[in-house]
């Protein structure tokens, strides 16, 4: 090996241990700014002057069925452990809100047409939620027993 090739050689071995340290430094630094974004988005949560009480409603802690959504009276139709407010299916009729709206269902009535049958299982059946069918063919069969 010539001394050239023994330069070369060592030049090498900087340079690649200068890279291993910017790796290293720009590792740390990345690492720093995710803990520091959740910092302040911790900080963002937990808005409220009282950490027990993010949402301001005096309902504190684990007691609050919805911790980020205010809601005082604890409203929680299908007793499911999440309050109307922040619970998707609060009528717990397997319908979530955007599909109670489409349907035109009640989300905060599980049998919205009162046949006995919840929204949700009438939409897998094919039936229509938002019609009581017994009701229907009884005004039917009654105009027929009338003529
Ligand atoms: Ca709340
Ligand atoms: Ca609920
Ligand atoms: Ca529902
Ligand atoms: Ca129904």
């Amino acid at each position: 090996m010539t001394n050239t090739d023994q330069r070369d050689a060592r030049r090498h071995r900087i340079l690649a241990g200068l890279f291993a340290a910017c790796a290293l430094f720009l590792a740390g630094q990345v690492h720093a700014n995710v803990q520091w974004d959740s910092l302040v988005w911790n900080t963002d949560v937990w808005a409220g002057d009282n950490p027990d009480d993010p949402d301001v409603d005096s309902v504190l802690g684990i007691a609050d069925n919805c911790p980020f959504d205010p809601n005082p009276d604890q409203a929680n139709l299908d007793m499911d452990g999440l309050g109307n407010v922040c619970d998707p299916d609060a009528d717990g009729d397997e319908l979530v809100a955007e599909q109670e709206e489409m349907y035109g269902t009640d989300p905060l009535n599980a049998d919205t047409d009162g046949d006995g049958n919840p929204d949700g299982a009438e939409v897998a059946m094919g039936r229509n939620p938002t019609l009581n069918e017994g009701t229907v063919l009884m005004t039917i069969i009654n105009a027929v027993l009338d003529d």
